[in-house]
């Protein structure tokens, strides 16, 4: 990387865990060392060496309108002007909380919070609480932030206990987590049939986002639904991804599946830390202060926050993007594969809506099994040859691209020739 780069890196690794305040910013998956960020502006990042990339990881999802959107910015500092946090309830938190109910079609109430890893840590507590059960069931290859009993790996044997997939997590706290696979709901009936009554709850990616991009194949969710359903347990769609991505309703409402709790995040804040969990008023009522379930936040609702998100979904609303940006992503897919075919590189494209990822793998890719046999060491080749080529796509192959409001055709048209050159040189 630049000279910059590199000092500030230095200095960076001196205060910082490997020089960065989120694992995967350390480019560790594809080998060297991360540019530094001077600023953004629309689809584009420049680095402090005065380098220029179109970016298409987007701080990892939350910016469909692109860098510094204008309106955003001025509403972000009219509101910080009078005044960063309270503490006190404030009429932005209400305006964005009725804009996400107006929104997420199963939404009737939400409680913000500052992350996702919060929105899905609270989501669980919460099915617990309304349940009285205690395990939960997840799917391997889904992240869902970093709480301790979701920092888990398939155990051994047939129906899998989780195992702390990290030091630090105490084996009694993975026992009530349980894991089965995506785009295999005879996995999930199986676990219901042998611990029905004990699970809390189902929590999905609807749209695998940290394995690549994985669609749900047709009746997956519809079967998640009936099963939770049939066994009284809650299920939790995990949409700080897909929540205003896939579209303004999420993929709840693209897919027409509804899920008892929906966790946001990402998009929601426009670029600020937050989160959110939502779902029907009579499980969200168990929520403090009006039912016994415990949660808190300093910063929750922050107003400088929730501005940015207000003003965030205000322009969603209003222009209704989606359609247009699906446009760019699919056609950035299509171009794509055909560079790729020429060259007589094997890879997949996956795409919903706009986000995608280009997986090193023949494919299909239909679960985290089949990315899993991406070759991670020619996708590393790729990142490196198209940051070289003016273009930022994610450091690691099991994460998504994403195409925003400012990617015009041109962009697009740029990236593609830039792809051109790289896979000549991979
Ligand atoms: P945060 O706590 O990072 O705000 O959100 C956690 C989370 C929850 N659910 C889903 C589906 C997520 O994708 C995430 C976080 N996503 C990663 C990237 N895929 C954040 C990037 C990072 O960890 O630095």
């Amino acid at each position: 990387m630049g000279v910059r780069s590199e000092e500030l890196y230095r200095r960076a690794c001196r205060v910082l865990p490997g020089g960065v305040n989120s694992p995967v910013r350390a480019f560790g998956s594809v080998g060297g060392t991360p540019f530094f960020v001077e600023r953004g502006e629309g689809c584009r990042i420049y680095d402090v060496d005065g380098n220029s990339y179109i970016d298409y990881v987007c701080s990892w999802g939350p910016l469909i309108l692109g860098h510094a959107h204008p309106e955003v910015i001025s509403f972000v500092s009219e509101v910080a002007k009078k005044g960063t946090s309270f503490g006190i309830p404030c009429e932005l938190e209400v305006l964005l909380a009725e804009a996400v109910v107006e929104a997420v079609p199963s939404v009737e109430m939400v409680r913000f919070v500052n992350s996702g890893t919060e929105a899905t840590m609270s989501a669980i507590r919460l099915a617990r609480g309304y349940t009285g059960r205690d395990k939960v069931v997840k799917f391997e290859g889904c992240y869902h932030g970093h709480v301790d009993y979701l920092l888990v790996k398939a155990g051994s044997g047939v129906l899998t206990f989780g195992i702390p997939g990290t030091p630090g997590v105490p084996e009694e706290f993975a026992q009530h987590t349980l894991l089965v696979k995506f785009n295999d709901i005879a996995s999930v009936e199986a676990l219901f049939e042998k611990y029905s009554d004990q699970i809390a709850c189902v929590i999905v990616e609807p749209v695998m986002g940290n394995a690549g991009v994985i669609p749900p194949e047709k009746g997956f969710l519809e079967g998640l639904r009936e099963i939770t359903s049939n066994y009284g347990a809650l299920l939790i769609f995990d949409e700080v991804i897909t929540g205003f991505r896939v579209s303004y309703g999420g993929a709840q409402e693209r897919f027409c599946v509804m899920p008892d709790i929906t966790c946001l995040g990402k998009i929601l804040g426009g670029g600020f830390p937050v989160g959110a969990y939502g779902g029907r008023k009579e499980v969200m009522e168990k929520v403090a202060p009006t039912g016994p379930v415990y949660q808190a936040g300093t910063l929750s609702g922050n107003p400088v926050a929730m501005a940015a998100g207000l003003k965030t979904l205000e322009i969603l609303k209003r222009d209704n993007p989606y359609g247009e940006l699906e446009e760019k992503a699919s056609y950035l897919a299509r171009e794509a594969k055909k560079l790729f075919a020429s060259k007589g590189i094997p890879v997949t494209i996956n795409s919903v809506a706009s986000m995608s990822c280009i997986f090193f793998t023949e494919g299909p890719v239909r679960t985290y099994d089949d990315a899993l046999k991406s070759d991670t060491g020619l996708y590393a080749k790729f990142f490196w040859a198209m940051l070289k080529n003016g273009v930022y796509f994610a450091p690691s192959q099991f994460e998504a691209a994403f195409v925003s409001v400012a990617h015009s055709t041109s962009d697009i048209d740029f990236t593609l020739e830039a792809m051109e050159k790289a896979l000549k040189e991979i």
